[in-house]
């Protein structure tokens, strides 16, 4: 099999609280004819992409959350994107908030899938990096209440043989983390496919607006660079609402370079061919695991979780 591939970040610009899951996957369908004509073979939309970016507003009702939610995936608003998807032979990523009914209880998570060209799903990844509070933050002109939504996801970081290569997934926060990608990293992976849902506002701290883009991008090219893989990261862009979210969705090469970028806040596709080989060089040599890796000196990442001030002169 081709170790080459053409891979598309299919930015979207905002999706409002009114328009409708169907309006929304034809914005879907229609990017992924755009990615058929250029040549394709795999798509990333985005995180949440299926809706307005919900965790930005408290709701009263445990029913007004849920209308946000998928309980099944496909269902029947989400078909007519997967048989599109199998016509044209194209595979896709997509993440959505899913309610599912587990360890008999319901359960909603930040969720991404990966899909087969041929319309099958072919993984699932349920995300663990969830930002923001559980509880509303007073005065803030939005909120970012994933703590509150979802729970944190319990199927760690997989990846799979897929599309010619070895393909794992994260989702927005998660993005930021070392941890997320070297665990994905120490099983392969030669790409790493995310969606984001960054605003451009910090509601904590009094932060200047281009350092949204700049850390974005660093941590995204750093940890493809570290891990020798490719990054395809697609977001959710423009003024959804009235709130405004970053958009520079992009792939990454190994090098930590970026090979692609999207030019504007709106759908826009923006494609790359990808040689998943790039990145043997980088694995073979300065970030060669198995030669250079000091696990005895790691511990500390796994037994602890926050920081500890503890000077060892003191
Ligand atoms: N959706 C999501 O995870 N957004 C977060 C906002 C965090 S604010 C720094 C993100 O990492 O972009």
């Amino acid at each position: 099999m081709s170790r080459r591939l053409v891979a598309a970040a299919a930015q979207l610009g905002p999706i409002h609280r009114a328009d409708s899951r169907a309006s929304v996957v034809r914005r879907l369908v229609d990017l992924m004819r755009q990615a058929a004509g250029r040549g394709c073979e795999l798509v990333v939309y985005p995180e949440l992409a299926l809706t307005t970016f919900f965790p930005r507003w408290l709701y009263d009702s445990q029913d007004e959350i849920d209308t946000w939610f998928e309980r099944e995936m496909p269902g029947p608003e989400t078909r007519p994107l997967f048989d599109e998807a199998k016509r044209l032979g194209i595979g896709f990523h997509l993440g959505y908030a899913e309610l599912c009914e587990e360890d008999g209880r319901t359960r909603r998570f930040n969720t991404s899938i990966l899909v087969g060209p041929d319309g099958d799903i072919v993984g699932k990844y349920r995300k663990i990096h969830l930002p923001g509070t559980a509880e509303p933050v007073p005065d803030a002109p939005f909120q970012h209440l994933e703590k509150r939504y979802f729970e944190v996801g319990n199927l760690g970081f997989p990846v799979w043989r897929t599309h010619g290569g070895i393909l794992g997934m994260c989702i927005c926060n998660d993005r930021r983390w070392p941890e997320t990608f070297r665990v994905m990293g120490l099983k392969g992976v030669e790409m790493v496919v995310l969606g984001y849902n960054t605003p451009d506002f910090n509601i904590h701290v009094d932060e200047p607006k281009h350092l949204r883009m700049f850390h974005n991008h660093v941590t995204m090219q750093a940890n493809a660079y570290q891990n020798g893989c490719w990054v395809v990261a697609s977001a959710k862009a423009g003024f959804e609402d009235g709130f405004g979210l970053i958009g520079g969705s992009c792939i990454i090469a190994p090098t930590g370079e970026i090979a692609a970028v999207a030019m504007t806040e709106d759908d826009e596709l923006v494609t790359c061919e990808v040689d998943f080989s790039l990145g043997d060089y980088i694995k073979r040599t300065v970030f060669n695991f198995e030669k250079h890796r000091r696990i005895e000196h790691y511990g500390i990442i796994t037994e602890q979780t926050g920081a500890i001030a503890s000077p060892d002169n003191e």
